[in-house]
């Protein structure tokens, strides 16, 4: 059996504290596979410095702990890996230049922050592509994806492994909504709903009738707090680790998109590696990309339930309501179809639909 570890990282003492006994203090995750591949040779010492948005609790911050676990035994210490969360050295976009330049060597980023790099990137953009996570992991997986993080060459970054950020949920503070409708208000104005900065999700949310507001993920929770945007989207997991839920009263489990992770290094950096240290990198990636998949998938539904049990109001919507979203997001397939590729399109639906014939 996998052994099973309490993650109480999650939390601060404080909000254990404060959760009361109707609330776990953490969720039940596996533990990181044992590391078990061998020591490499001495090619000197390095320090990795590698940023993010997502906080300390996130399965993103878990998994990269694991990928610096594994340089750092399998070097002996050698290479060391320092992770600054939070945004703390910038955001996706600015983080990614960072690692052209050179003056970061690793970051994390949203496939859809990354689309000016690699532009079929924004397949993962459209909505209610991935009807299911098995479907989602299975395309992650393909050769087709592998293209995609080949296609970074020559970009000045080395893109080293797909994870989960996961299906995407409506949050907001100014009412429940169960369809587009409510998104776009009857009587009321339209929700001002900030989106990542990528065309394609500013696309979605016109066609809901939403005010979109693209901004960084690092100032979301003061503009929330500030009233700047009613709401935004991101996994249970990402809402319940950024705290979202203390400027945001009502969810919606709308799976809109699913959006993977990409982590990357700077080319810079890899072409400082020794070729031995460089394929312990990419080893060590796939592994924590792999852990970071799985633990991700555990944290979701626990995620949604501890949101509920701290007051967010979340309303889940059966077929037909998911259908009236779709059929409202429509029109973001006929503009973007053609500047994504068809082709792309149907090779990623075709990979997805295997997996529904499989079930
Ligand atoms: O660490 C990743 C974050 O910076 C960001 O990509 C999270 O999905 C995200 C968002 O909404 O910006």
């Amino acid at each position: 059996m996998t052994p099973r570890w309490s993650h109480a990282a999650a939390l601060t003492g404080a909000a254990i504290l404060s959760l009361g006994i109707a609330q776990a203090q953490s969720p039940e995750l596996s533990a990181p596979p044992a590391i078990d591949g061998e020591v490499v040779g001495d090619h000197g010492s390095h320090t990795i410095r590698m940023g993010f948005g997502l906080s300390e609790g996130s399965p993103q911050y878990l998994s990269s702990r694991y990928f610096a676990d594994i340089l750092e035994q399998r070097s002996e210490g050698r290479l060391t890996v320092q992770i600054f969360p939070n945004s703390q050295l910038g955001d996706d976009v600015q983080m990614m230049e960072m690692l052209q330049t050179g003056t970061l060597d690793m970051t994390y980023p949203s496939s859809s922050a990354a689309t000016s790099y690699v532009s079929e990137l924004a397949v993962f953009d459209l909505p209610f592509l991935l009807p299911s996570r098995e479907a989602a992991i299975e395309v992650l997986q393909s050769e087709a994806a592998q293209s995609m993080l080949d296609a970074f060459e020559g970009s000045g970054i080395k893109a080293l492994a797909f994870s989960e950020n996961g299906y995407r949920q409506l949050s907001n503070s100014a009412r429940p909504v169960a369809s587009p409708e409510d998104v776009a208000g009857l009587d009321v104005r339209g929700l001002t709903v900030r989106t990542m900065e990528n065309p394609v999700h500013l696309a979605i949310w016109e066609a809901l009738g939403a005010n979109p507001t693209p901004m960084a993920f690092g100032e979301l929770f003061s503009a929330m707090e500030q009233g700047v945007v009613d709401g935004q989207e991101n996994p249970w997991s990402t809402i319940l680790t950024s705290n979202f839920h203390e400027v945001q009263d009502y969810g919606s489990e709308t799976r809109h998109v699913y959006t993977p992770f990409v982590m990357m290094m700077s080319e810079r950096t890899w072409d400082r590696l020794d070729p031995e240290y460089q394929a312990l990198v990419q080893e060590a990636a796939r592994q924590s990309a792999a852990y970071e998949i799985q633990i991700s998938a555990e944290y979701d539904d626990w995620a949604r339930d501890q949101l509920e049990a701290r007051g967010m109001q979340i309303t889940r919507l059966d077929d037909a309501q998911i259908a009236a979203f779709q059929e409202a997001v429509q029109p973001v397939y006929e503009e973007w179809a053609p500047e994504i590729g068809e082709e792309l399109i149907t090779e990623i639906q075709q990979i997805a639909a295997s997996v529904a014939d499989d079930e």
